[in-house]
C-alpha cells in the first residue's frame, strides 16, 4: 500500500455476505492505512451510496417500500455506482487509496442468485463495463447459517434479500464470480483475496493487513472493467 513506484491511490474493494463484517473490516483498514500514509490518503465509500437520488430509489425498493422489477433494481445498482466514478477516479489520480464497501461483485452476485433466466451473468456484468477495476478484492467469505453470525446484526432481516436461503446462493454465486487462488473467477477484479471471516474480529483484520500492507502495484496504470 505504500505503492512507491505510482503516485495514484489504490482501489480496495471489501465483498461479502451481509453480517460478514464489510463495515468494520473497511473501518480498520481505514485506520491502519490512514495512520501509515496519512489521514488525507485514504477514504472509505459505502455502495450502494443511498443519499443521492438513485440511492434513494435502492433504499426504498431494499426496504420494501416500493416494489421494482429485478431488472429495473439491478440497472438502479449499477447507475449508482457510474454516478461514483468520478469521485472515485479523482481520488486515486490525486493519490488518495479507495475503499469500497460493495462494489460490482455485489451488484453481479445478489442478481444472479435470484436465478432469473433472462438475467445471466453476462447481462448482469454489462452495464458495470467501463467502471474502474478494484487493484485488490477482499472477500470475507461466510457461512450464512453460522450461529455466530446470528446474534452479530440485531436488525437482521429487516431488508429484502435478508433471508438465509437467499443468502447462501448468493455465497454461491461471489465465489463464481472472484474464484479462488487455484480457480480465476468469471470476472476480474483485480487481486483475489478470499478469508475465512468466520474468525475472531482481530484475526480476520490481520489477514486483511498482512495481505495489503506490502502490497505494491508499482507503476500499473488504472484499468477498467471489461
Ligand atoms: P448494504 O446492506 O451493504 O447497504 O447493501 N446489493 C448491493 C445488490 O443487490 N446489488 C448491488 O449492486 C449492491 C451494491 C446487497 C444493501 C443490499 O443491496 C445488495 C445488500
Amino acid at each position: 500500500a505504500e505503492n512507491p513506484k505510482s503516485s495514484r491511490g489504490l482501489l480496495v474493494v471489501f465483498e461479502g455476505l451481509d453480517r460478514a463484517g464489510k463495515t468494520t473490516q473497511c473501518q480498520l483498514l481505514y485506520e491502519k492505512l490512514a495512520k501509515r500514509l496519512g489521514a488525507g490518503r485514504v477514504r472509505v465509500q459505502k455502495v450502494p451510496d443511498r443519499s443521492t437520488q438513485i440511492g434513494q430509489a435502492i433504499n426504498a425498493y431494499l426496504v420494501s417500500q416500493t416494489h421494482l422489477p429485478d431488472q429495473a433494481i439491478h440497472l438502479l445498482f449499477s447507475a449508482n455506482r457510474w454516478e461514483l466514478r468520478e469521485s472515485i477516479l479523482s481520488s486515486l489520480v490525486a493519490g488518495q487509496t479507495v475503499i469500497l464497501d460493495r462494489y460490482v461483485p455485489s451488484g453481479v452476485a445478489y442478481s444472479l442468485a435470484k436465478g432469473i433466466p433472462d438475467m445471466s451473468l453476462e447481462w448482469c456484468l454489462a452495464p458495470d463495463r467501463g467502471l474502474p477495476q478494484p487493484d485488490v478484492t477482499i472477500f470475507l467469505d461466510v457461512d450464512p447459517d453460522n450461529a455466530k453470525l446470528q446474534t452479530a446484526r440485531a436488525d437482521f432481516g429487516r431488508e429484502r434479500y435478508e433471508v438465509s436461503e437467499f443468502q447462501a446462493k448468493v455465497r454461491e454465486s461471489f465465489k463464481t464470480i472472484l474464484g479462488d487462488d487455484a480457480n480465476p473467477g468469471a470476472l476480474r477484479m483485480g487481486k483475489v483475496i478470499t478469508i475465512d471471516a468466520s474468525q475472531e474480529l482481530d484475526a480476520v483484520a490481520t489477514c486483511i493487513w498482512d495481505a495489503i500492507k506490502d502490497l505494491d502495484i508499482g507503476d500499473k496504470e488504472m484499468e477498467i472493467i471489461q
